[in-house]
């Protein structure tokens, strides 16, 4: 629900006192799957990274800066927006954690930029980011809808957003990938888009939740008109997401491909918001590669650092002294 008129006196959040059955489990789980960027070697990439034609890596480092871009905004703008609106004080925290996450996503292609390309290239490619028309509008009409929150409709709405953006938008990009991973290319990278894979699809569902939590104090003409809202901005963004994909996959033959997988996520978004599927794209209908690459069981394994989709937190910590404050 939208924040109350402030009042006088603050409350301080008071984990002892939870007041739903999900809370508790969300923030687990959200801490479970905590990893680092600098903890994934990426450095095996290199060796198929060159037997990667021109075309393709064109592709793969558009799809991934493109991805820099979409975190960039949900960790800056959309989750931090959603978080002041918000009125639970639990849920506040929930979102700051999965915000600060957004952030390690979009480092964590930094890591893989530094590892594959020149400093040259990398340049290059975010300013192919800053004026790519496509992707501009594409988060234009998404932090709209972040900026404009003043009420349990308008909060509601950018709950959508976020839904949309984390389960449906980021999977144009995240198809090559998935299949490039699934072909034994560039698996180690393969490892750190499916830690994202798996962030996101947990950030789909609370955000989701919390948003049929909302819908359902609305009126069942409320409920209609946000509905009707919902679907028309699918539409909208989809429309693009379609043109991106044309223009993004088509020098490697894959558009048809990419756009039945983005209709079978943005079919699993509205699934997360409580609504009946727009697309109904089955799973077999989708490249069973892609498929097989969202189980997020680990593809990499590192005998020496354990890390990786199979990700240990580590359990023996050293415990610091002063010395380790003298820089
Ligand atoms: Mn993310
Ligand atoms: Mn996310």
């Amino acid at each position: 629900m939208y924040k109350r008129e402030e009042s006088k006196n603050k409350q301080a959040v008071n984990w002892n006192k939870i007041n739903d059955s999900f809370t508790t489990l969300f923030w687990q789980q959200n801490i479970r799957q905590f990893w680092i960027d600098e903890e994934i070697p990426l450095s095996d990439d290199k060796l198929t990274w060159q037997t990667l034609s021109e075309e393709e890596k064109e592709v793969y480092k558009k799809v991934t800066a493109g991805l820099t871009l979409l975190d960039t905004e949900q960790g800056s703008v959309g989750m931090p927006e959603i978080a002041l609106a918000v009125e639970n004080l639990h849920s506040k925290a929930i979102l700051s954690f999965m915000g600060m996450m957004e952030h390690m996503h979009a480092k964590s292609y930094s890591s893989i930029f530094s590892t594959l390309c020149t400093s040259k290239e990398i340049d290059d490619l975010f300013e192919w980011v800053e004026n790519e028309p496509l992707l501009q509008k594409k988060l234009q009409i998404v932090t709209e809808k972040y900026k404009s929150i003043k009420d349990d409709k308008t909060l509601y709405l950018a709950m959508v957003m976020s839904v949309f953006l984390e389960s449906f938008l980021f999977y144009s990009g995240f198809f090559y990938p998935l299949y490039l991973a699934g072909e034994g290319k560039l698996t180690a990278s393969g490892e750190i888009i499916n830690l994202i894979i798996r962030d996101e699809s947990i950030h789909g569902v609370y955000v989701g939740l919390l948003a049929q939590e909302i819908f359902k104090t609305f009126s069942d003409f409320e409920k209609e008109n946000v509905k009707k809202l919902t679907i028309d901005c699918l539409k909208e963004l989809f429309e693009i997401e379609e043109e991106y994909t044309k223009q993004i996959y088509s020098p490697i033959g894959l558009v048809e491909e990419v756009l039945l997988f983005l209709k079978y996520n943005a079919d699993k978004a509205l699934m997360n918001l409580g609504m009946d599927a727009y697309f109904n794209i089955s799973e077999d209908k989708v490249n069973s590669i892609v498929i097989a690459g969202l189980d997020t069981k680990t593809k990499h394994h590192d005998f020496f650092s354990v890390k990786g989709n199979g990700y240990i937190k580590p359990l023996n910590i050293s415990k610091l002294d002063d010395s380790d404050f003298d820089f």
